[in-house]
């Protein structure tokens, strides 16, 4: 059900879980509006978006914001079915890869790179970061970890050569879909920081070449516009999203109660709202801006904390 709104996705270019958003639009052939947001903070004119949630990417569709490739993927997934990013059926497990890729598998993909990089990365960022994680970056210990690293990265990597054995090119089977998208991620981003990145996959010729496959889906028809035109078309626009009670609610929660919605791991950043809609999978609150307008953040459920304010 695509709308007259643009698909607006806000990320930046060196973002790994931005890639696997821009590998979507490549795999459904969706047209869609980027807006590159800087690496770090501050983000003066999506704040007023997202209410503060501040991790990349964010996608905007009018005065709608999906927070989390998690939900972003729902929303895309939905919005434009053909082609499925679920080609071979299993789509719980497909959802549940998110949990292996970007989360264990992503940190070590994460410590290798900082690490090997090591004085390369600027002081300004490593700062950013430490905000983000409310914890050190600590690049010398990840620089002392490397060892542990590569050996992290290669039983990851050694579970997708696994899953590639036998005639299918693609995880899912025959034809691409999320567990692909979900799990290359990573080896995008060891390949477009670290010289290293073929070595590390010698023992893994099937993954080389899936590799080349996923890169060759492409990024969709990409047009340009700025932050500042983005903010606009929020404050322009009003919410589409219908009002949606969850009967099976385990905590009673229901349409128009006040809740602050936060990510468990980092970013740990509350953005407070009434609920607009519940399910297993997603919550939906609006909010006021002075900048934005009328706004409704969609975050994922799990990853999330959704607490009642009193
Ligand atoms: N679970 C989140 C993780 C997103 C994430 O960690 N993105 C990185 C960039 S690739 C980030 O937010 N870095 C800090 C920032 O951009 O402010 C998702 O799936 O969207």
């Amino acid at each position: 059900m695509p709308s007259d709104l643009p698909v607006i996705l806000h990320h930046f270019d060196e973002s790994p879980f931005s890639e696997k958003i821009r590998l979507i639009f490549g795999l459904k052939q969706i047209a869609w509006t980027s807006v590159r947001i800087s690496r770090i903070m501050p983000r003066p004119d999506l704040m007023p978006l997202t209410g503060g949630y501040r991790r990349t990417p964010v996608m905007q569709i009018g005065a709608d914001i999906y927070c989390d490739t998690q939900r972003i993927i729902r929303e895309l997934e939905h919005r434009f079915p053909a082609p499925t990013l679920f080609p071979g059926g299993g789509e719980g497990l497909a959802w549940a890869s998110a949990m292996w890729t970007d989360k264990s598998f992503f940190q070590n993909a994460v410590n290798l790179v900082f690490g090997s990089l090591a004085d390369k990365v600027p002081q300004s960022f490593i700062e950013d970061r430490e905000k983000l994680r409310g914890a050190k970056f600590d690049i010398a210990a990840m620089t002392a970890a490397i060892p542990q690293m590569r050996d992290q990265y290669r039983a990851h990597v050694g579970w997708i050569e696994t899953q590639l054995a036998g005639s299918h090119p693609w995880l899912s089977g025959a034809a691409p879909g999320l567990v692909d998208i979900n799990a290359y991620m990573n080896v995008w981003y060891v390949r477009s920081n670290l010289p290293v990145a073929d070595q590390l996959l010698a023992e893994c010729p099937k993954v080389r070449a899936w590799e080349e496959r996923v890169r060759a889906i492409g990024h969709g028809t990409r047009t340009e516009i700025s932050t500042a035109e983005a903010l606009e078309i929020g404050r322009a626009a009003t919410p589409q999203t219908a009002e949606v009670n969850d009967p099976h609610d385990p905590n009673g929660r229901k349409v128009g109660d006040l809740v602050d919605v936060r990510p468990d791991d980092y970013g740990k950043i509350a953005v407070r709202g009434r609920i607009v809609s519940l399910s297993a999978q997603s919550i939906a609150i609006r909010r006021h801006d002075d900048l934005a307008g009328d706004i409704v953040a969609h975050f994922p459920r799990a990853g999330f904390l959704v607490t009642p304010v009193e």
